[in-house]
């Protein structure tokens, strides 16, 4: 082992050392950005433990995080890969049976397997404002290190279980309170870890064994969180999982453990836990794109152009995220249109426990401003546009803007279709223009599109991701075309469900289908919710240049023409009254006359076809989205989807489950539809590639 010379310190392996200091040894684990638990930190711990309590000078061991936390977790690119020894239950097994005293200091955000080394100590002090928890069951897998069987022990079963399958973090004084850990203090992690090691000399720090511990059993407790769980998580695996595995811990330590790791072994193996990980990964994998290594312009102030309900979502984000924000309108009645919209965003805040009532006193009244006109946009870093979707609108306003902003100042559209490049070609910064498509509502929604035009500067779009990162929102890089990524894809998929509706499925079992599939709701409810006139001001739109080879479904069109657009009227493809939605039969009627009008005899069509014909049309669009590199990688269209689009996450977006599905598979499919409808039911050239080749969208994403 070499030693360094003026820190006493012994390094054992890249990412852990020893520090002797009489009685006492620290370990510092140093695995940046999150000390994940890789196996060379869980090797380094096990050689440190073992040579340390051979040592008969030292009486206690302490150990710490150097960096932003203590260990975040076990490694999650480990996953799916055979585990190499020491593997993160041994370890904290050996941790637990160490007969040298062991404190373990908490700081950042101690999560699973780094919680689980904690609770395999004999104390645990934490930093003020440590997070701890156990995020494992969002990633489809159950506390697999001790957690389910320790936390018990220290906590309880009805804390545990609470903390164990909702994932949420806890803070330090909740984990206090709860007596998962002994201690909070201020101070820097080597500091304390010092002064724990002392104090459990001393007796001033209590340890305990968690084996030695009795769990109180409250088979209460296990059945109503069963019968909760079979209510909210119907579809997902290891959330049950995690209660089998808490229930466990009324068994001896050795045989809960042993049941643990069954258990965790089961998830593994689910392909929810891909999925999930799959979405984890998604989140952190879009922000790498080619603009990443510009230097974002600095945006001190926003301004909103219109006050309905995107623009006032957009100014409500920017206000939650510490902007000062203009607001401007055409007129007064609007400003105020936008500024009640605003506070009722901000009050919903409020109730969310997002921000304290004081803080909305200040948002508006000093971090909010209006104006009608856009003149009083002279001084600020980005405009965003939210006004009404039409080119001659956005023509006249980028033209005014070009003039009355000042140089520098970034020109952004939240257009959720229109060609960014005509709207830079109208002015004479091409550069500064970009789009920021915003999903409704915009202050929750965590999806944005940053749409790159031909001239977009690098630096404006690294300025987009930057802005996105301090909205808490996820942003996805598209290129320009009718729909960009998402709403595109929607366009398409969308009208397979219209075909299914005209040739016999009812909207109500699509939309059963659907959200059986897993989407919180199918695409009627959808389109009820946003409004269906949308979907019939679209249709004019793209009525003269429908190709004739496309088959146009007039359903919604003529639900519309009886003023019915959905929930915002009352009636669509639902009546929405106080005996809640169920399906509206007038609408029913609707459809039934469309079928003989075009000498349709329905036909059933089972769930499992509703899926297959909805996901496979899904998948081809995005398909094609990726050749023609609209999108970077496959994983931004998952993300898209995921945080957009209310794809199920433990599926992992449209392209790892067609990875699933399988491209030979997919082919097969649009070649089996095709027979009804050629047009439509076109086979990617990209798709056909991959069922020939054998290539994945995850290999692609690794190319990409
Ligand atoms: N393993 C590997 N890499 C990880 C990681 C992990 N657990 N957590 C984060 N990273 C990477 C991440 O991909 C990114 O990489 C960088 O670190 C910064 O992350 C046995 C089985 C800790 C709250 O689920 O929640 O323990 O993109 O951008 O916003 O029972 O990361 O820079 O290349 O998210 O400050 C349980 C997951 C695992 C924690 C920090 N633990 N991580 O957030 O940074 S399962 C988790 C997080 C387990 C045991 C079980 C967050 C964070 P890159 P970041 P952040």
């Amino acid at each position: 082992m070499n030693t360094a010379e003026n820190t006493g310190s012994t390094g054992i392996n890249d990412v852990v050392s020893i520090e002797r200091q009489g009685a006492i040894a620290l370990i510092a684990l140093n695995n940046p950005p999150v000390n994940a638990a890789s196996h060379a930190l869980r090797s380094g711990v096990w050689q440190a433990v073992a040579a340390l309590q051979d040592e008969a000078s030292i009486e206690a061991i302490a150990i710490y995080g150097v960096g932003r936390t203590f260990i975040a977790g076990a490694d999650i690119r480990e996953f799916g890969k055979p585990p190499v020894d020491p593997w993160l239950p041994e370890l904290c097994n050996f941790l637990e049976d160490c007969p040298t005293l062991i404190v373990c200091v908490l700081h950042g955000t101690t999560f699973g397997g780094g919680l689980e080394v904690a609770l395999a100590c004999h104390a645990r002090v934490a930093l003020t404002g440590t997070r701890v928890g156990f995020p494992e069951v969002t990633l489809g897998v159950i506390p697999g290190a001790g957690g389910t069987q320790r936390m018990p022990r220290l906590a309880g079963i009805p804390a545990s279980l609470d903390v164990i399958t909702s994932g949420k973090p806890m803070s330090a004084a909740k984990a206090l309170e709860s007596c998962l850990i002994d201690r909070i203090v201020d101070g820097d992690p080597r500091e304390i870890a010092l002064q724990s090691a002392r104090d459990v000399i001393s007796g001033n720090l209590s340890t305990r064994r968690t084996a030695g511990l009795a769990v109180e059993p409250d088979p209460d407790a296990v059945q109503s969180m069963r019968a909760k769980l079979v209510k909210t998580q119907p579809l997902l695996f290891s959330p049950h999982k995690c209660v089998d595995a808490i229930e466990a811990s009324n068994l001896p330590l050795s045989e809960g453990l042993k049941e643990e790791r069954r258990l965790f072994n089961a998830c593994m193996e689910s392909p929810q836990r891909a999925g999930l990980i799959h979405a984890f990964f998604s989140e952190r994998a879009v922000t790498k794109v080619p603009e990443a290594t510009n230097t974002p312009r600095d945006i001190r102030k926003i301004g909103v152009i219109g006050g309905g309900t995107m623009g006032s979502g957009i100014a409500t984000a920017a206000l939650l995220a510490g902007f000062p924000v203009l607001l401007t309108e055409r007129d007064q009645a609007g400003l105020d249109r936008g500024t009640a919209t605003i506070a009722g965003n901000l009050e919903g805040a409020v109730k969310r426990a997002k921000i304290t009532p004081e803080a909305r006193d200040t948002i508006l009244s000093s971090s909010l401003s209006t104006s009608t006109g856009l003149a009083a946009l002279s001084d600020v870093d980005l405009v965003i546009e939210a006004v009404f979707e039409e080119m001659s609108v956005k023509r006249e306003i980028f033209g005014t803007l070009d003039r009355v902003t000042k140089p520098g100042a970034i020109l952004a559209s939240n257009t959720s279709y229109l060609d960014i490049n005509q709207i830079a070609a109208i002015t004479s910064r091409p550069e500064d223009v970009i789009g920021l498509h915003f999903f409704s509502p915009a202050h929750i929604m965590r999806l944005m599109e940053v749409v790159v035009a031909d001239k977009t500067g690098g630096d404006v779009v690294a300025t987009g991701f930057a802005l996105a990162k301090k909205l808490k929102k996820i942003a996805v890089r598209s290129g320009v075309c009718d729909g960009f990524i998402g709403n595109r894809i929607m366009t398409f998929y969308k009208k397979t469900a219209d075909y299914m509706m005209m040739d016999g499925a009812s909207p109500q079992e699509i939309d059963q289908a659907i959200t059986g599939f897993g989407f919180a709701m199918g695409p009627y409810q959808v389109a009820d919710l946003a409004g269906l006139d949308i979907g019939w001001a679209a249709n004019k739109r793209r009525a003269a240049s429908r190709p004739a080879e496309e088959r146009y479904i007039p359903i919604a069109d003529q639900i519309c023409e009886k003023g019915w657009f959905g929930r915002k009227t009352g009636k669509g493809f639902y009546i929405y009254d106080d005996q809640g939605p169920r399906p509206n039969p007038e609408a029913l009627t609707i459809i039934d006359e469309a079928r003989s009008n075009a000498g349709i005899v329905a036909r059933k069509f089972t769930k499992d076809e509703i899926v297959d014909r909805f996901v496979t049309a899904m998948i081809l669009e995005a398909t094609r989205v990726l050749e023609e590199g609209i999108a970077l990688r496959p994983i931004d269209i998952d993300a898209v989807f995921l945080f957009g689009y209310g794809y199920p996450r433990f599926r992992g977006g449209p392209m790892h489950t067609a990875d699933q599905i399988g491209a030979k598979e997919l082919v097969r499919r649009i070649e089996d539809y095709a027979a009804e409808d050629a047009y439509y039911w076109q086979v990617p050239n990209l798709l056909r590639n991959m069922a020939e080749t054998g290539e994945t969208f995850a290999k692609l994403n690794e190319s990409g």
